[in-house]
């Protein structure tokens, strides 16, 4: 037995979907909620759950309370929130509560995009020329691209054209970052302007053991929301598939990396760089698990716990090809949230047909959290597949009377270029 109760500091769809792994391990399912979830499809299916009072999910000191008292053994962050705070990992583990995620030192590199890039170098993974210093700008050439240590997920970012501008540009990235962050510490980079957003699912173990569970091509997203993921990306090749997943899950191994974690890449005439990494459950796992056939939170769950990996990298196979719509309760021409009560909730079935939601018919969805409610993930022999499948799934899921990007979905999914996999992250 690893260890038998389970908190998940999370809501939505995301907490269902750790409970379900964890109902399937035999371990006692503990969910924090605040008064808007009480009614909750994730706190109905948990084992326990105790309330949290209002911002409880972003209050380190009243979760772990929470833990305590319900005498939790573990804590699962789920995405977003905590899961990627150093400090909070740290009073988990000093509590002597396991916490399922990366070391907290690892956790607060990561987060710091600069530190981040360094130690990425220093494991040989490929990145962008960089400079810290205004005026050294001029190697890096134009267009360059400003950015926050502090920031990421595309916060802090400027992009600088002409050297006219360059110093205005430095002052207002640093102003903003320093609101934003309380941390000024700015980088330039030079500005990749048509590439694919590539990322590689790692897996490290307590026992020195990586593999790498293959990539995920994550180029269609708006404002940095990402809308469709897929694995693998139809963009690369058998060997540069190998090539970087090797790459990657060497660099996992040189920097000790326990857990799960992400190595994001921008890809550009066949070349790779490095851009962030991140120490957490991603939402658009479920394309990995659907084409390697592992429970990637199982295993998180092994790990956290001290198993060694129950597979070496030669075992992982990869099978088909999956692609996930995120469905967000938002207006699909403005964008604008819709929250409401669900009247009417239908689900799509059939084979290869995964849906990811914390939705039921009567549920009232709360205007105060993330707009996702559900994930539609499908897997299919091939990516041609996959799209029609999508696309039928599309049509027999109901969620009424929300506004939700279910028809910006079936949009995209019909044009040639979604067909064609002709697209970038500007598409
Ligand atoms: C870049 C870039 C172009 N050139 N860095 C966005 C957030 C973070 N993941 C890094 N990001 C980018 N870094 C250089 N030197 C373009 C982006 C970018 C992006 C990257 C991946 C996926 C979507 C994106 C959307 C806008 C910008």
């Amino acid at each position: 037995m690893i260890f038998n109760s389970l908190l998940i500091a999370n809501r939505g769809e995301i907490a269902c979907r750790i409970i379900k792994t964890a109902k399937e391990m035999g371990i006692r399912s503990i969910a924090v909620y605040v008064d808007a979830d009480k009614d909750a499809l994730f706190v109905k299916q948990a084992d326990e759950s105790i309330r949290l009072s209002d911002g409880g999910y972003l209050d380190p000191k009243q979760i772990i309370n929470a833990a305590k008292r319900t005498d939790a053994q573990a804590i699962h962050p789920g995405y977003g929130f905590l899961s990627e705070n150093a400090t909070f990992a740290r009073k988990v583990k000093k509590e002597g509560i396991i916490w399922v995620g990366p070391s907290p030192h690892v956790i607060s590199v990561m987060g710091d995009k600069l530190k981040a890039k360094i130690l990425a170098e220093k494991a040989n993974v490929p990145t962008l020329p960089m400079t810290s210093k205004p005026n050294e700008a001029k190697s890096i050439g134009y267009p360059l691209l400003i950015k926050a240590a502090a920031g990421g997920g595309g916060k802090g970012m400027r992009i600088v054209a002409k050297e006219k501008d360059l110093k205005e540009s430095i002052l207002s990235a640093q102003r903003e970052a320093k609101n934003g962050f309380n941390d000024d510490r700015i980088f330039i980079e030079r500005y990749v302007e048509k590439s694919r957003h590539i990322e590689i699912q790692i897996l490290g173990d307590s026992h020195g053991n990586v593999v790498h569970l293959g990539e995920r091509e994550c180029s269609i997203q708006r404002n940095h929301q990402k809308l469709i993921e897929e694995a693998p990306s139809p963009a690369l090749t058998k060997s540069e598939r190998e090539f970087i997943g090797n790459l990657a899950s060497a660099a996992a191994k040189k920097m000790k990396y326990e857990n799960l974690g992400t190595i994001e890449f921008l890809y550009e005439n066949k070349n790779f760089y490095f851009i962030e990494m991140n120490t957490r459950l991603q939402v658009e796992h479920p394309i990995t698990e659907a084409i390697t056939g592992l429970d990637i939170v199982r295993e998180q769950i092994m790990i956290s716990a001290g198993k060694p990996m129950s597979f070496k990298q030669n075992k992982i196979t990869f099978s088909g090809h999956a692609i996930e719509c995120r469905i967000n309760a938002e207006d699909s021409k403005t964008f604008i949230p819709s929250p409401g009560k669900v009247m009417q909730f239908h689900l799509p079935g059939g084979l290869g047909v995964r849906v990811d939601s914390g939705l039921y018919s009567g549920y009232e969805i709360p205007p105060y959290y993330d707009s996702l409610i559900a994930k539609l993930i499908v897997h299919g022999e091939t990516r041609e597949l996959c799209i029609l499948r999508l696309r039928q799934a599309i049509k027999e899921m109901v969620i009424e009377p929300i506004s939700s990007t279910l028809n910006l979905h079936k949009k995209i999914l019909e044009t040639k270029d979604m067909a064609d996999a002709n697209y970038d992250i500007k598409w």
